[in-house]
């Protein structure tokens, strides 16, 4: 017989020892969390197509904390996919990517030394990858949190994931990668304003992306420009990651749980933060009430001021802080 919501223990690879939410199914157990939707978590063993087979095992103890045992990135995964959840219920009140309380699923361990993570709308699943060299597993939460968010973005605004709605679909899910790392306030893996800083992708110890000032990845654009639209939507994606940070922290010199941010304005005038609860919250107004699959960044700033005045009033300093944000990323009047 199947029982749900047993309390199993998972060694990450990133964020310690965690509790998970398994199965039951006679004398073993196997990762599907009958607390959300029944999202299972499958181990590809390097495949690429199908589902591969369902973690499961004769404790309900799951990983060791290195990336060598198979189960430990299938915690990270799981995890991950618990805390997304957790947050759009409990911050913004959905039900899960369609809001109908079904989940995606997980499928890690995909294809071989694969540096990279997905979201496919077919298979309505998130997907992972080893890594390779000193590429860790794309298993951390902001990754996790990313790639289901582009799953809550095409069942929402559908911005389509070229130009400049493009970077707005990249942006959202960067904004919601670093939203949920500090709702998940776990000891290992603080909540930070840079995406997939444990995977070391260039073997230098650098994030993917940084929110403060996109620019320091090498690639990323802080504000915009007429030509933003033609760039990898993973670098116009910049200007939105860094109007939202401003809208949360500010401009000029911050540190936040050991990290240290200096972002830069393109009109030169200062930002003064309304805090990320409050930012979070005009985001998700926008991309799931505003944002259409054509949105570009002029239609973000007016989506986002609508968002914020239906919220907090067109006379609020919340109100004149988006106007502030978006101007100095170089959007808007
Ligand atoms: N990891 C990438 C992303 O989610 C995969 C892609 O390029 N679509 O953006
Ligand atoms: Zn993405
Ligand atoms: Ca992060």
């Amino acid at each position: 017989e199947w029982q749900a919501v047993q309390n199993g223990t998972g060694h990450t690879v990133y964020s310690g020892t965690v509790d998970l939410t398994t199965t039951r199914s006679g004398t073993s157990y196997n990762l599907t969390d009958g607390a959300r939707g029944n999202h299972k978590t499958y181990n590809l063993n390097r495949g690429t197509s199908g589902t591969g087979t369902l973690f499961s095992g004769s404790d309900d103890v799951w990983g060791n904390g290195t990336a060598s045992n198979l189960e430990s990135a299938a915690a990270d995964a799981h995890y991950g996919a618990a805390l997304t959840w957790d947050y759009y219920k409990n911050v913004h009140g959905r039900n899960g990517i369609r809001g109908n309380g079904v989940a995606a699923y997980s499928r890690v361990h995909y294809g071989n030394n694969y540096v990279n993570a997905f979201w496919s709308d077919s298979c309505f699943c998130m997907t992972y990858g080893d890594g390779s060299g000193n590429a860790n597993p794309l298993t951390s939460i902001d990754v996790a949190a990313h790639e289901m968010t582009h799953g809550l973005t095409s069942n929402t605004a559908g911005l389509r994931y070229s130009g400049e709605s493009g970077g707005l679909n990249e942006a959202t899910s960067d904004i919601f990668g670093a939203t949920v790392e500090f709702y998940a306030n776990n000891p290992s893996d603080v909540g930070d304003y840079l995406i997939g800083e444990e995977i070391n992708i260039r073997g230098n110890g650098t994030p993917l992306r940084y929110m403060d000032k996109p620019s320091k990845d090498g690639s990323s654009k802080d504000s915009w420009y007429s030509g933003l639209g033609s760039i990898d939507v993973h670098y116009s994606s910049g200007p939105a990651n860094h109007f939202f940070y401003l809208l949360s922290e500010g401009s000029g010199a911050k540190t936040i749980n050991g990290v240290s941010y200096n972002s830069p304005t393109s009109d030169g005038l200062p930002v003064t933060g309304i805090g990320r609860a409050k930012a979070e919250k005009i985001w998700f107004r926008a991309l799931t009430t505003k944002f259409t699959s054509t949105t570009n960044y002029a239609g973000a700033r007016t989506g986002t001021l609508a968002a914020t005045g239906e919220l907090y009033g067109t006379s609020s300093a919340e109100y004149k802080a988006v106007q502030n944000a978006w101007a100095a990323v170089n959007v808007g009047a």
